[in-house]
C-alpha cells in the first residue's frame, strides 16, 4: 500500500485513480479473480491462510444489533462458528421457549415491565438491540469468564457464561431508558460492568412531564457483574453514548452530546461543543458509604451533575461518539463524529482536573483525521486506527506524533489510510482493548455493503472487512458479509477461552428441573416417568442416542404439561434435540444437559415428537408419541 489517498476525501478519490482501480474490481474480475487476489493478498502479508480444518487464531465475538444475539466468529478465516441467543428468540436451541430460558429471560425484569407484558400476553421481551459485546477482564486483559452485552431497546444488560457459550443472566436497569455504550472495568478485575443510559427520561418517569428538559435525565449505572446486582448510578448532564475504563481502576468514562439537554434534533445539535463524563470511581464508592445518594426502585443513585465531586465535564467538539483507552494505559481517544478530530484525553491528568485543573488541561493532542471519525483502535505499538464514517476510510495514525503536533512539533501524525466498503461504525484489533493488544488483525465493521455482493434484494448484508495489520500498514484481506447488524466485535486471542465440550451435569441452569425430580421422587438423569399431580403432569425422560427414555406418553386434553429431557450421551458434539409436533415446541439438548418446556395439552390426538438434530444414522427413528386423550 502506498501513502496516495493519505489526507485526500473520499469524495476526491472517487474521482481519481482509487475509484477507477475500485470500479475494475466491481466489473472487470470475476468470482474467480476475486478469490485468486484475496488468496495472493493473504501470502503476501503472511496472514495465516486456513485450510480446512485448521482452527483459528482468535475467537471474534460480534454483536447483531436488532438481531438480538451474539455470533463467534473465527479470525482470521472469518467463519462464523457459532450463535449465541440473548435478547432473541431461536428456533433451533428453543432459546425463549424451555423453561430454563424463560427464567433467564423474565427473573430480571422490572415488576413494572412484568406487569406490561403481562397485558400483552407475553412474559418477556422478544426483540432486543444488542450493540457491545464485552469480554470479562483480570488485571487489563480478557479472564475468559464472560462476555456482557447490552440492549438498547429495552434497557436491559446480559451476561453470557464463556463455558457453555451460553446467556445466564439479563437484567434490567430501572431509572434509565435505553442502554447504550457498555464496557467492564479493567482493572483489577471486572468488577464493574459500566453501562450509559443514552436517553434522558424524567426521574420518576411516571407521565407527568413531556416538555421539560430540565427534569429529564439521563443516568451512568454500575452492575456487579459477579452478581449481575445493581451498584451504583450516576445522574449526569447530557445524554450519554459510548464509554471505556481505564487500566488503573480509577476512572471510567462517557462520550455524552447534547450538552444543550433539548429534546428536538435542532436543539440537541446547537452547542459547539459536548463534553466527555470521567466519573471518579474511588470518589464514588465513598459518596455510597457516606449515604450520599437517593434510592429510586432499590438502586442508590448519586447526583454528578456540574458541580459534583464524583465527575469531571471535559469540553470537546460537538457530538462526540466513540470511546476508547489505548493500551498505553494513559491515551483516552474521544471520536469526533460531527467533527475530523478525535480529542486524545491524558488519563494522569484527570486527577489534576478534578483537584481544581481547568478541564481541557487533560487534552494532549486533536488530530484532523478526516470526515466522520466513530471509533479507535489499538495495535499495541502506538499506532491508533479509527474509522471515517463519512469518508468511508480506515485511518492510521501514530498518538505519540499526535501529542507533539498538539504541542507545536512540524509532525504529520497520519501513517496511511485504506478505503472500507463503505460507511464503516465500529473497528476493533486483536486483543486491541487489553493490555496484551498485539496488532495482527484490524476488523472493520461496515453498514454498507453495496456492490461488493450478489444482490440480495432491498435489504443487504453488512460488511465486516478484515484487515492485516502485522506488517506495520493496513492490507485489506477479507470481505465478510453478515446479517444485521454487528455494531460492534471483540477479538480474543484463542488461548484465552476455552469452553467445556459437554455439560456438567451439576450445572446450575437447570436448578429447577433438578429439585422438581428430587420432589417427584425421579431420576432426573436416567428416568422414564409421568408424573401426575392434579392437572399438572411431569413427564421424565432421558435420551441416548438414537432413542428417548419414553416412547410414548398420555395426558388429558387441558393438562398442564411439563417435559423434561436430559441428554446422557457423554459424547462430544452429541447434542439432541426435542420438538413436539403442531405445538411450537423445540429446544436443544446438550450433552449432558437437561432442558425442560411447559404448555397446555388442548390438542385431542397423538403428536409425534421427534429429535431434531441429526445425531446417529438412526435420527429419523428417534422419535416418540404424546396422546392427548379429550374430555368429554
Ligand atoms: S455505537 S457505530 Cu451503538 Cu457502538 Cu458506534
Ligand atoms: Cu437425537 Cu437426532
Amino acid at each position: 500500500m502506498t501513502d496516495e489517498t493519505k489526507g485526500v476525501s473520499r469524495r476526491g478519490l472517487f474521482k481519481g485513480t482509487a475509484g477507477v482501480a475500485a470500479l475494475a474490481t466491481v466489473a472487470g474480475t470475476g468470482g474467480l479473480g476475486l478469490l485468486a487476489s484475496a488468496r495472493s493478498a493473504h501470502a503476501a502479508t503472511g496472514a495465516p491462510d486456513i485450510a480446512p480444518g485448521q482452527l483459528d487464531s482468535y475467537y471474534g465475538f460480534w454483536s447483531s444489533g436488532q438481531s438480538g444475539e451474539v455470533r463467534i466468529i473465527g479470525v482470521p478465516s472469518m467463519r462464523e462458528l457459532m450463535r449465541i441467543p440473548v435478547f432473541n428468540r431461536c428456533s433451533a436451541t428453543g432459546w425463549g421457549s424451555t423453561n430454563e430460558s424463560l427464567k433467564i429471560l423474565t427473573d430480571g425484569l422490572l415488576p413494572e415491565t412484568k406487569a406490561f407484558l403481562a397485558k400483552r400476553g407475553r412474559v418477556t421481551y422478544d426483540n432486543g438491540d444488542l450493540h457491545h459485546p464485552h469480554m470479562s477482564f483480570t488485571e487489563g486483559t480478557y479472564d475468559g469468564r464472560y462476555l456482557f452485552a447490552n440492549d438498547k431497546a429495552n434497557t436491559r444488560v446480559a451476561r453470557i457464561r464463556c463455558d457453555i457459550m451460553k446467556t445466564d443472566k439479563i437484567i434490567e436497569i430501572p431509572n434509565t431508558s435505553d442502554i447504550h455504550g457498555l464496557r467492564p472495568q479493567k482493572y483489577p478485575r471486572t468488577g464493574y460492568v459500566f453501562a450509559n443510559g443514552e436517553h434522558r427520561i424524567p426521574l420518576p418517569n411516571d407521565g407527568a412531564i413531556l416538555d421539560d428538559p430540565t427534569q429529564y435525565h439521563s443516568i451512568f449505572t454500575a452492575i456487579d457483574g459477579d452478581t449481575m446486582e445493581i451498584a451504583w448510578q450516576v445522574i449526569v448532564d447530557g445524554n450519554l453514548d459510548n464509554c471505556d475504563a481505564d487500566y488503573e481502576g480509577k476512572w471510567a468514562f462517557s462520550t455524552s452530546y447534547n450538552s444543550e439537554e433539548g429534546v428536538t434534533l435542532a436543539e440537541m445539535t446547537e452547542n459547539e461543543q459536548d463534553w466527555v463524563v470521567a466519573f471518579n470511581i474511588a470518589a464514588i464508592e465513598a459518596g455510597i458509604k457516606a449515604g450520599d445518594y437517593k434510592e429510586y426502585n432499590g438502586v442508590k443513585v448519586l447526583d454528578g451533575r456540574h458541580g459534583s465531586k464524583y465527575t469531571a465535564y471535559i469540553p470537546v467538539s460537538n457530538s462526540p461518539h466513540g470511546c476508547n483507552m489505548a493500551p498505553d494505559k494513559v491515551h483516552l481517544c474521544i471520536n469526533g463524529k460531527l467533527s475530523p478530530t478525535v480529542t486524545v484525553i491524558d488519563v494522569t491528568r484527570l486527577q489534576a482536573v478534578f483537584d481544581g485543573a481547568e478541564p481541557r488541561y487533560a487534552v494532549v493532542a486533536e488530530p484532523q483525521l478526516g470526515l466522520g471519525p466513530l471509533h479507535t483502535a489499538f495495535d499495541g505499538k502506538g499506532n491508533a486506527y479509527t474509522t471515517l464514517f463519512l469518508d468511508s476510510q480506515m485511518v492510521m495514525w501514530n498518538i505519540e506524533d499526535a501529542v507533539r503536533a498538539y504541542d507545536g512539533a512540524d509532525v504529520d501524525p497520519i501513517l496511511k489510510k485504506i478505503d472500507v466498503h463503505y460507511q464503516p461504525g465500529h473497528n476493533h484489533t486483536t486483543m486491541g482493548e487489553t493490555l496484551e493488544a498485539d496488532g495482527q488483525f484490524l476488523i472493520s465493521l461496515n453498514k454498507f455493503s453495496k456492490d461488493r455482493f450478489l444482490n440480495v434484494g432491498p435489504l443487504k448484508p453488512e460488511n465486516d472487512q478484515l484487515i492485516d495489520i502485522s506488517g506495520g500498514g493496513m492490507e485489506l484481506v477479507h470481505d465478510g458479509p453478515t446479517f444485521a447488524e454487528p455494531h460492534d466485535c471483540i477479538l480474543v486471542r484463542a488461548d484465552k477461552v476455552n469452553p467445556a465440550s459437554v455439560y456438567d451435569r451439576a450445572d446450575p441452569l437447570w436448578e429447577e428441573a433438578r429439585v422438581q425430580a428430587e420432589k417427584d421422587g425421579v431420576d432426573l438423569d436416567w428416568g422414564a416417568d409421568v408424573i401426575r399431580d392434579g392437572n399438572k403432569v411431569r413427564v421424565y425422560m432421558h435420551s441416548v442416542a438414537p432413542a428417548f427414555s419414553l416412547d410414548k406418553f398420555e395426558v388429558n386434553q387441558g393438562d398442564e404439561v411439563t417435559i423434561y429431557v436430559s441428554n446422557m450421551d457423554e459424547v462430544d458434539d452429541l447434542t439432541h434435540g426435542f420438538t413436539l409436533g403442531n405445538h411450537g415446541i423445540a429446544f436443544e439438548v446438550g450433552p449432558q444437559a437437561t432442558a425442560s418446556v411447559t404448555f397446555t395439552a388442548d390438542r385431542p390426538g397423538v403428536h409425534w415428537f421427534y429429535c431434531q438434530w441429526f445425531c446417529h444414522a438412526l435420527h429419523m427413528e428417534m422419535r416418540g408419541r404424546m396422546l392427548v386423550k379429550p374430555v368429554a
